[in-house]
C-alpha cells in the first residue's frame, strides 16, 4: 500500500542541513510561514514550534482557543505589570512622601473581585464548548475501539465483521523508506478521508493514553472503562502519536500511527484485512434456564 504521508518538503530540508542549517531553517520557517506549514508532515520535527499542523475540526478549535488563551494572558500580564509599574512610579517615597492611611475602597474591592470573575468567565465558556464539542458524536460512520496493552495497541472494527489486529512499534531495522523511528508501528489504524469515526477506548491492564496530537485527540484508556471520543480527518496523510501515560517500563515504545485513505483504499484495505486479521470472539448466546425459586435456591 503506498505511503500518502503528506510530503515534508520543509521539514525534511530543516532536517538534512545541520545545525546551522537547522536554525536558518526554523527561522525560514517562521518568516514563510504558511506555505511551509501546510506540507509538514503529522510527526514532531527538530526544533518545532507551536502544535503540529491541525487534521481534525477538533485540533482547529483547539489551536484557536490556544491563541485566544495566549490573547487573553499577554492582555492580563500587560494590565497587571502595566499597575505594577505605574505604581512603582507614582507612589515612589520622593514622590509620595507622605502615604494616606485609607483601608477601604468599596468600587476599587468589587472591580477587582469582578474584573478576574469576567476574566475566568472568559476562559470557562469557550473551554467548556469545545469540550463538548470533542466528547463524542452522535453520528459516526463507523466505530473503531483502541484497546491498550504493556506494550502495544490493539484495534478492532465492530461495524466491519468484527476484525482485530494488534499494532507494534517497529524497531529501527525494519523501518521502510523515511518512516520515523519510535513513530513507525507494523499496523496502522486505517480510516477514509472526511468520515466521522467513533472511538471507544479501554485498556486490558493498566491505565494507557491514546495521543495523536495532529488529531487533537489525548484520551486515556482504562482497564474496565469504556471511554469515547470521535475524529474526522480532512486530509490523506499519516498521522503518529504516543501513549502518554505512564504505563510502565516500555511505556515510550507503543506509538500510535493512523493513516487517513480516499474511500476506495479504504475500502480495499478492508477486504484485506476482513480476510487476513482475526475476528473478535461474540459473546456466548444467553443461556435459557429455569427461574429458580427462592425455596430451590435454599435447597
Ligand atoms: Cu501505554
Amino acid at each position: 500500500m503506498p505511503d500518502v504521508r503528506p510530503a515534508p518538503v520543509c521539514a525534511r530540508t530543516v532536517r538534512r542541513t545541520g545545525w546551522i542549517g537547522t536554525h536558518i531553517g526554523t527561522v525560514a520557517l517562521l518568516i514563510l510561514g504558511l506555505p511551509c506549514a501546510a506540507a509538514l508532515a503529522a510527526q514532531p520535527e527538530p526544533w518545532q514550534m507551536w502544535s503540529q499542523p491541525a487534521a481534525t475540526p477538533t485540533m482547529h478549535l483547539i489551536t484557536d482557543l490556544h491563541a485566544y488563551l495566549n490573547w487573553l494572558m499577554l492582555g492580563v500580564c500587560v494590565a497587571v505589570m502595566g499597575a505594577l509599574g505605574f505604581v512603582l512610579w507614582r507612589f515612589h517615597h520622593s514622590r509620595n512622601p507622605e502615604p494616606s492611611t485609607w483601608s477601604h475602597n468599596t468600587p476599587l474591592e468589587v472591580a477587582w473581585t469582578l474584573i478576574p470573575v469576567a476574566i475566568l468567565v472568559a476562559v470557562a465558556m469557550p473551554s467548556f464548548k469545545l469540550l463538548y464539542f470533542m466528547d463524542s458524536t452522535e453520528e459516526a460512520d463507523f466505530t473503531v475501539k483502541v484497546i491498550g496493552h504493556q506494550w502495544y495497541w490493539s484495534y478492532e472494527y465492530p461495524d466491519h465483521g468484527n476484525f482485530t489486529f494488534d499494532s507494534w512499534m517497529k524497531y529501527p531495522e525494519e523501518l521502510e523508506g523515511d518512516e520515523p523511528r519510535l513513530l513507525a508501528v507494523d499496523e496502522h489504524v486505517v480510516v477514509p478521508v472526511g468520515a466521522t469515526v467513533r472511538l471507544l477506548f479501554t485498556s486490558d491492564d493498566v491505565i494507557h493514553s491514546w495521543a495523536v496530537p495532529a488529531l487533537g485527540i489525548k484520551n486515556d484508556s482504562i482497564p474496565g472503562r469504556i471511554s469515547e471520543s470521535w475524529m474526522q480527518i480532512e486530509q490523506p496523510g499519516t498521522y503518529y502519536g504516543q501513549c502518554s501515560e505512564l504505563c510502565g517500563v516500555n511505556h515510550g515504545f507503543m506509538p500510535i500511527a493512523v493513516r487517513a485513505v480516499p474511500d476506495e483504499e479504504f475500502q480495499a484495505w478492508l477486504a484485506d484485512a476482513q480476510e487476513n486479521f482475526a475476528r473478535v470472539d461474540p459473546p456466548p448466546p444467553a443461556r435459557e434456564s429455569e427461574p429458580v425459586s427462592v425455596a430451590d435456591a435454599a435447597d
